[in-house]
């Protein structure tokens, strides 16, 4: 039986790659600098493994900016757009990779980033590779190579990981009509096979597949490729110990292709998908060579591993093909951990009793090794401890008192149909609400969120380190709100927002205020490039002990005649960002969030509040991977917003907010949520993404976005009243608003200003249009 690990977190465990690229990219770290970064942490992580005692240790798991993106830039897929700037300026790789990913404006350049998706159903974003129908591949870099050769002469017993090369066209995108991405494998897999001709030369002996779109439904064209590709590959490299992973979810119909692949090991994600172990062990692939990977140990979550539950499913395993034909690991790559638990110190925070129930990709590490031990009986001292201290601290989750409120519980369970609906439907609220707004045709609005600038978080970090009172952290963060407000309407926006400066992070701010979640000081994770996210963990039932939003609200809306709108984080999107409680039905945890979010929305319209905006941007990624499991989830995630929202009157206006969320499918259940107004992310797709809502016929209003805030970039005023244009093609032209894509927090005041003063003005010019 042996160890090994699919993924190591490679932001350092102190963000260390983080602020180095930031630095780099601002000109304050040389290349060499940044390089040595990368390297340094890459030993460290080997070298924790190895200690650990893990048998195989990845290498390729690394990236400077994603590791979608290292593919591409291997397997030489540089879009068009960045040739001249390759060859005219000679970008090294590093450069390259950095202008794919950002965009390049300098040099007389201005070559547009690639576009970022979520990886699978988490929260980190990879860069999707782009398509022609003429495409050429070839070994473009040799930083998998490089990066084995570094990890071996640091004596480490080294699996490369590359992601394969059926789900690297499937995560892409045909940048052309009339071929399908797939239809490319001919081309690529030489590639790839002269990259397994390097790593065979360098004597590599195993090497890790993820092929994780084997967790997505496949049509039997699609398996076939995967045959085809596999067998292609073990015809030419028999030799090869080939590990292929797949995560995320179940084989399911995919499972007897994978079965039948020409792989020495399969890696089974055993935390997503237990029964899939029953369902193997039920063939004839026990009378097989091929070994297992037992994906035990939660690589997505902070819980300790249970023991007990784990070692039942290693031993299930070994009594039918024998431990020698086991490996243990993470269900996936760690990447989705935060690093090390030890990190968090702040007992005042995350108390030792919640403490003992966590792990994070240092402990899992440890975690796989023990069970290994256990599983074999390889016993010591200090297995035999950490076997008892297992024990224990899993007893102390399940029983604590901390985790389990009868109150919320009960509330749960009495919750009525008439609480997910408003008194009466959208076409009486219309009337309704146009009585006591008062708005004009194309209402003015903005997603939430203003210039988060480093003065801002100065204020909020200041009172953290106690360097200033709450009661001066009040008066800075009223003065900022108080301009914010004047500003807007001194430029003629309709619906004001208070600017969100006493908020860090969206959801961090909301489970800050919340009783059942807990917070770390250092739990960052990778979200995308240098960007990270610290999620709260819902340990407990969830209950909301005061009002979390209605000062800054009430104080915002005291300085103005204009409707400020109330800012909310929806229930759905408060789980989907979150480490989540696994010990009961996530439509559970959801429910009660929903539950706290309503008393928050009631408590702001009692405040006077008229316009309160739920943000559910994260409701899609929410989706299963498998369309199977979609209803449900749908079910479940759209009565909690409506039991969120719906305690209002009807002449309270509720709003929602979408980003980057491809609608079509699941169109009548945003339909269903019956938000008052939703605004979405469009001016990317120019509009297309309204063709959902206008095959539809979507009934309520619509705030389409009619500029980019992801770019510094400032629309003109025509741009914008051209794509409202677009819209009124498909829409009512009194169901739409004018607003940007999405929050300003990640823009600079200079360009947030010039550009909503030409959005008003756009949106003067409309009105004027229609009269
Ligand atoms: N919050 C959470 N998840 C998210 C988003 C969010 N997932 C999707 C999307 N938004 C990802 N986008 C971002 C954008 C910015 C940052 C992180 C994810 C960001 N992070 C800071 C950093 O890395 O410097 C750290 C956070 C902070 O300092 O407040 O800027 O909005 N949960
Ligand atoms: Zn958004």
């Amino acid at each position: 039986m042996q160890t090994h690990n699919l993924g190591y977190p490679r932001i350092g465990s102190r963000r260390e790659l983080k602020k180095a690229s930031e630095q780099y990219w601002a000109g304050k770290l040389t290349a060499d600098q940044l390089m040595s970064t990368g390297k340094s942490i890459r030993l460290q992580n080997w070298l924790l493994q190895k200690e650990a005692g893990i048998d195989l240790i990845p290498v390729g798991d690394f990236s400077f900016y994603d590791q979608v993106l290292d593919t591409s830039l291997m397997v030489g897929a540089i879009p068009e757009r960045y040739h001249d700037l390759m060859q005219r300026q000679q970008l090294p790789d590093i450069d390259l990779l950095f202008a794919m990913a950002r965009g390049y404006q300098q040099d007389g350049y201005d070559v547009k980033a690639m576009e970022m998706t979520k990886w699978f159903d988490t929260n980190y974003h990879y860069i999707v590779p782009e398509f022609t129908a003429d495409q050429r591949f070839s070994l473009f870099t040799n930083k998998l190579l490089n990066e084995y050769l570094e990890a071996r002469e640091a004596g480490i017993q080294a699996k490369p990981v590359v992601l394969g090369p059926v789900s690297y066209l499937l995560l892409g995108k045909e940048k052309q009509p009339g071929f399908h991405r797939l239809e490319l494998i001919n081309r690529l897999l030489p590639v790839y096979l002269q990259l397994l001709q390097k790593l065979d030369d360098a004597k590599a002996f195993y090497i890790q597949f993820d092929e994780p779109c084997l967790s997505l439904d496949l049509t039997a064209a699609e398996q076939q490729v995967f045959v085809k590709t596999y067998q292609e590959i073990k015809s030419r490299f028999p030799g090869l110990h080939i590990i292929l992973a797949s995560y995320f979810e179940c084989y399911g119909q995919n499972l007897s292709t994978v079965l039948s692949l020409p792989v020495q090991t399969i890696h089974l994600d055993l935390v997503r998908c237990p029964s899939q172990l029953d369902d193997i062990l039920a063939t004839s692939f026990v009378n097989s060579k091929t070994r297992l990977s037992l994906g035990v140990v939660d690589g997505r979550n902070i819980w300790k591993n249970d023991f007990q539950q784990s070692l039942y499913l290693i031993k299930k395993a070994a009594e039918k093909i024998g431990g020698d034909r086991l490996l243990i690991a993470p269900s996936c790559s760690l990447l989705h951990s935060p690093c090390d638990l030890d990190g968090e110190t702040n007992n005042a925070v995350l108390t030792p009793e919640i403490k003992q129930w966590l792990s994070f990709a240092k402990q899992k590490i440890q975690e796989v090794v023990t069970l290994r031990q256990l599983a074999t009986g390889e016993y010591s001292a200090d297995t035999d401890r950490q076997w008892k201290a297992n024990i224990a601290a899993i007893n102390s989750r399940r029983t604590s008192p901390l985790i389990h409120k009868p109150a919320v519980k009960q509330r749960v369970a009495a919750v009525t149909d008439g609480d997910t609906r408003r008194q009466h439907d959208f076409r009486q609220r219309k009337i309704t609400q146009r009585e006591t707004l008062r708005l004009p045709a194309f209402p003015t609005t903005t997603i939430g969120s203003f210039p988060q600038t480093a003065e801002v978080r100065n204020i909020r970090l200041r009172l953290k380190k106690g360097e200033i009172t709450p009661a001066e952290y009040d008066t800075l963060i009223g003065k900022e709100t108080a301009t914010a407000i004047q500003w807007q309407e001194s430029i003629g926006i309709d619906v004001l927002v208070h600017g969100e400066f006493e908020r860090n992070d969206m959801v961090e701010y909301f489970g800050e205020q919340l009783e059942g979640f807990v917070f770390t000081s250092n739990g960052w994770v990778q979200s995308y490039g240098s960007r990270c996210v610290k999620p709260p963990i819902i340990y407990g039932d969830v209950s909301r002990p005061a009002p979390m939003t209605v000062r800054w609200s009430s104080y915002a809306q005291s300085l103005t005649d204009k409707w400020v709108k109330g800012m909310l984080t929806g229930p759905v999107t408060i789980l989907q960002w979150s480490f989540v409680r696994n010990d009961q039905p996530r439509s559970e945890t959801c429910t009660q969030i929903a539950l706290a979010i309503r008393d928050e929305v009631l408590d702001l319209e009692k405040a006077c509040i008229r316009i309160i905006q739920i943000d559910e941007p994260a409701i899609r990624e929410g989706l299963p991977l498998r369309k199977e499991n979609w209803q449900s989830y749908l079910e479940w995630a759209v009565r909690a917003f409506r039991i969120s929202a719906a305690g209002v009157h009807d002449a309270t206006q509720i709003h929602t907010h979408m980003c980057y969320s491809e609608f079509n499918d699941i169109i009548q259940s945003i339909a269903d949520m019956d938000a008052d107004v939703i605004t979405i992310e469009c001016s990317r797709s120019q509009m297309e993404l309204l063709d959902a809502f206008a095959g539809f016929q979507y009934p309520n209003e619509i705030g389409p976005g009619v500029y980019d805030i992801h770019s510094p970039r400032i629309p003109s005023r025509t741009e914008m009243t051209e794509l409202m244009q677009k819209a009124m093609d498909v829409i009512p032209a009194d169901q739409l608003w004018v607003n940007p894509d999405c929050g300003l927090k990640t823009r600079a005041w200079p360009e947030t200003k010039a550009a909503l003063i030409e959005m008003v003005q756009a949106a003067k010019e409309l009105r004027q249009a229609v009269q």
